[in-house]
């Protein structure tokens, strides 16, 4: 690993074939969201998910985002969950609750069903900041990395799985 990763590099061949991901997306901040979903759908396509298999689903914010995702992993139909959304701190005056309880949500829905809910709520000062990390196709998008970390997540699972 070089000074510049962000952290250890995910296996070179994983795959998302056959793979059910579920998306729920906050539409508070929709102009940012939509952008973290069209990030999502081309790092998805990239790890050779089939559209099909994608289910997505909208929430009023990211406050609501956890009881999506317990929705959808309860239900049996998905290996693993992206929640999408976006908090910013200078329009929000409660930014530390609804990020925080949105966090916290999200980690208890992951651990207490053991379906993987990967965490793609953008937390910042400024829509710039939103924006720079929500970028188009060749730019720095949240979504893609959340795309592989829900893939990652869910064939580890499937790996150590019981049955
Ligand atoms: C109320 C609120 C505020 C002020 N800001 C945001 C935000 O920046 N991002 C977001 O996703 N949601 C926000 N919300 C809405 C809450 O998440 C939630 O939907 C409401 O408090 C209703 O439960």
């Amino acid at each position: 690993m070089t000074a510049g990763d962000k952290g250890a590099a995910a296996p070179h061949d994983l795959s998302g074939a056959g793979l059910r991901i579920g998306v729920v997306r906050a539409r508070w901040n929709a102009h940012i969201v939509d952008r973290l979903a069209a990030g999502v759908g081309r790092g998805l396509a990239a790890l050779q998910v089939d559209p099909a298999d994608v289910v997505d689903v909208c929430v009023p914010g990211s406050f609501e985002l956890p009881m999506g995702a317990w929705v959808l992993a309860t239900s049996g139909q998905v290996d693993a969950l992206i929640c999408l959304g976006c908090v910013i701190r200078g329009e929000t005056s409660h930014y530390d609750l609804v990020a925080g309880e949105a966090a916290a949500g999200i980690q208890q829905v992951q651990l207490s069903t053991g379906v993987p809910v990967a965490f793609g709520i953008l937390t910042t000062e400024d829509e710039a900041q939103a924006l720079a990390r929500s970028e188009p196709a060749g730019g720095h998008n949240v979504g893609e990395d959340v795309a592989l970390v829900a893939v990652e997540m869910a064939r580890l699972a499937q790996r150590f799985s019981p049955s």
